[in-house]
C-alpha cells in the first residue's frame, strides 16, 4: 500500500470516528504532523537523543561528532534546547524541517559519514524543569527515529517506560535502547541489565528493540554498537515513510479501539436476532395505535356505501343521502380520514419501549467513547418523535391512493331495483284502488297451498321478495369486494411502516454501525501501511 492510500485510510478512520461522536483530535493532529512531515525533502532523516537528566545524551552526541557540539557536564540538568548536529551538505536542506522539528541550535560537520542523518541531542525527559519536558514532548512526533538512552542508574525508571517507551515506542519504526555508562558495570552485570532491559520493553509493549551497551565518555570508542547501528545502510527515505505509516496505523488502531473494534472481527453492537424482534415490536407497537383491523372494518364499510349509492334503487340512494346527513359515513366508513385520525387514538411511547430498551441493554458493553453517541440516538422523545414521523409519512402516502372498490354489477342491480321499486308501486297503486273502484280490473295468480291470490297482491309480494334478494346480493358482493379491498390495504400499511422503521428509525443506529464497519475496514486495511 503505498504512504498516500495508508494517509487516505487515516482520513477515512477520521471521518467514521467522527460520525461515532468520538474525540479524533489526537487523530487529526497525527494526521497533520505527518502530513506535514511528508512536505519536507526527505533525503536525510531526523534521530533524536532522548532521555533522562545525566545519563549522558550530550556526551554521546560529541563522541558520535567526534567534537565538542552539545555541553556536557556533572551540572543537571545540563541541555536545555535541542541541539542538532547535521551533515553541512544538507544545511539548506534541512533547515526549515529543523525548525518545524523545534531545534534551536543546529552544528554542521563536513564528514562524509552518516550524511543522510541529523543527530539531535534534547533536554532531559525527567527534568525539574518543566520546560524541558513540554520541550520534548512537542518535539518527539515530529522526529523520525529514536535513541532511547539509559544508564546503569535509571534504566528501569518509570518516566521513561511508563510515559515515553509505552506510548511512543510503538509508533516508531527505527529505534534503539542505548545503555550508556556502562563502564560502571562488570560486563557480566552490563549483559544483565541488557536483559532485563528488554524484558521490561516487551511489557511495555514495545517490542523486540535492540540494546546496545556504551561508554559515551570515552569517545568514539566507547560507542562502537551505537556507531554500527547508525552507519546500518537504511534509506532515508524509507525511515521516513516507515515513520509517517506508523504513525497513521497506531492512530487508527487507536480509534477503532475507542469504537470497541477489535481484532478485524465484527462485532455489531446489537445482536441482529434482538434488533429484529425489537423492531417486530416496536411496528406492532405502532400498527396496534393506527388500528388495522378498525381500518379494514372502515374500508369495508365504505364498501358498502358505494354499493348502496350505486345498487339499492331509489330507497338505496334515499339511505345514502340520509348517512350522508348525519355524517354517519365520515365515522364509520372512510378510511382515509380514519387513517388521518390515527394520532388521536393513542401515544405511541409503549411502541418504541422495545428500541429504547434494546439501547439501554446495549450500552454497559459499548466502549465508553461511543457510549455518548449511542445515548443520544435513544432519547426517548426524540425516539417517539421520530416514530410519529415516520408512522405519519407511511399512511398519508397510502390514504391519498385509497380508490374505493365498485363494480359494474351494482349499477345492473341498481337498474333492477328501479324496475323492481316501479312493480312494486304499480301493484300497490292496482292493490289500493281495487278498494276505490268497484269494477276495477282484476285477475288472480293460483299459488300453490294458498290458491287464487289477485294478481296485484301477488305481484307485490314477488316484488318485494325480489328486491329483497337483489338488496342481499348487493350486500352480499360488496361486502366480499369491500374485505378483499380491506386486506389489501391493511397489509400494504403493515408493509409500508415495517418498512419505514426499519429505513428510518434504524438508520442512525444503522449509520452507527456502519461506521464502525468502516473502522474495522480501516484497522485492517492499516496494517498493509509501508
Ligand atoms: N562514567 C561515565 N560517565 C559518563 C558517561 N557518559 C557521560 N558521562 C558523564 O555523565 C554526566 C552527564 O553527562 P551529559 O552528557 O551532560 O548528560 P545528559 O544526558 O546530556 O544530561 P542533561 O543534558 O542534563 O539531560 C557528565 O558528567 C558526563 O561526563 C559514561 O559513559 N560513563
Ligand atoms: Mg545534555
Amino acid at each position: 500500500m503505498s504512504i498516500d492510500r495508508c494517509l487516505a485510510n487515516l482520513d477515512e478512520a477520521i471521518e467514521a470516528a467522527n460520525a461515532l461522536g468520538l474525540d479524533s483530535r489526537s487523530a487529526v493532529a497525527t494526521r497533520d504532523t505527518v502530513r506535514a512531515r511528508l512536505g519536507f525533502p526527505s533525503s536525510a532523516y531526523i534521530l533524536a537523543l532522548v532521555g533522562g537528566t545525566g545519563v549522558g545524551k550530550s556526551t554521546l552526541l560529541n563522541a558520535i561528532a567526534g567534537a565538542d557540539v552539545s555541553p556536557a557536564s556533572a551540572r543537571r540538568p545540563t541541555t536545555s534546547g535541542a541541539v542538532a548536529w547535521v551533515p553541512s551538505s544538507r544545511g539548506r536542506e534541512l533547515a526549515d524541517l529543523l525548525r518545524w522539528v523545534g531545534v534551536s541550535k543546529t552544528r554542521e560537520h563536513a564528514g562524509d559519514a552518516l550524511a543522510d542523518l541529523a543527530v539531535l541531542d534534547l533536554p532531559d525527559v525527567d527534568s525539574i524543569v518543566l520546560e524541558h519536558r513540554q520541550l520534548v514532548d512537542a518535539l518527539l512526533p515530529r522526529v523520525d527515529a529514536v535513541a532511547w538512552i539509559v544508564d546503569p542508574e535509571k534504566y528501569m525508571d518509570h518516566v521513561m517506560h511508563g510515559s515515553y517507551l509505552k506510548e511512543f515506542a510503538p509508533r516508531i519504526r527505527r529505534q534503539i535502547v542505548v545503555l550508556n555508562r556502562s563502564d560502571l558495570l562488570s560486563p557480566a552485570d552490563a549483559s544483565r541489565v541488557a536483559e532485563d532491559m528488554r524484558g521490561q520493553l516487551r511489557r511495555d509493549g514495545a517490542g523486540d528493540i535492540e540494546v546496545v551497551a556504551t561508554r559515551a565518555k570515552e569517545g568514539a570508542g566507547g560507542i562502537e554498537g551505537l556507531r554500527t547501528w547508525l552507519e546500518s545502510g537504511v534509506e532515508a527515505k524509507r525511515v521516513v515513510v516507515s515513520r509517517v505509516a506508523v504513525e497513521a496505523r497506531e492512530a487508527v488502531r487507536d480509534l477503532a479501539a475507542d469504537a470497541g473494534v477489535v481484532g478485524g472481527t465484527k462485532n455489531p453492537l446489537v445482536e441482529p436476532t434482538r434488533r429484529e424482534r425489537a423492531l417486530s415490536s416496536v411496528t406492532r407497537g405502532a400498527l396496534a395505535v393506527v388500528d388495522i383491523a378498525a381500518l379494514e372494518r372502515q374500508a369495508v364499510g365504505a364498501t358498502r356505501f358505494a354499493a348502496r349509492r350505486h345498487g339499492a334503487g331509489p330507497l338505496g340512494a334515499l339511505t345514502s343521502a340520509i348517512y350522508r346527513l348525519i355524517g354517519r359515513k365520515r365515522t364509520s366508513a372512510d378510511p382515509a380520514a380514519f387513517l388521518n385520525r390515527w394520532q388521536v387514538r393513542g401515544s405511541l411511547a409503549p411502541a418504541v419501549e422495545p428500541l429504547l430498551e434494546l439501547i439501554t441493554a446495549t450500552l454497559p458493553s459499548v466502549p465508553a467513547p461511543l457510549r455518548r453517541g449511542l445515548a443520544a440516538l435513544s432519547a426517548p422523545t426524540s425516539l417517539e418523535h421520530r416514530l410519529a414521523e415516520t408512522v405519519d409519512r407511511s399512511l398519508a402516502g397510502e390514504a391519498a391512493s385509497f380508490r374505493v372498490p365498485t363494480s359494474v354489477l351494482w349499477t345492473v342491480i341498481g337498474a333492477a331495483q328501479y324496475l323492481v321499486t316501479a312493480v312494486l308501486v304499480f301493484s300497490a297503486l292496482w292493490f289500493g284502488s281495487l278498494f276505490v273502484i268497484h269494477d276495477a280490473p282484476v285477475g288472480s295468480i293460483s299459488v300453490p297451498y294458498l290458491g287464487p291470490v289477485p294478481t296485484p297482491v301477488a305481484l307485490l309480494a314477488a316484488a318485494l321478495v325480489l328486491g329483497y334478494l337483489l338488496a342481499k346480493l348487493l350486500q352480499l358482493h360488496a361486502g366480499w369486494l369491500g374485505r378483499r379491498w380491506a386486506k389489501r390495504i391493511g397489509a400494504r400499511i403493515t408493509g409500508e411502516v415495517r418498512q419505514r422503521v426499519v429505513d428510518e428509525l434504524l438508520a442512525p443506529l444503522d449509520r452507527f454501525e456502519a461506521s464502525r464497519a468502516a473502522l474495522n475496514k480501516a484497522v485492517s486495511a492499516a496494517d498493509d501501511c509501508p
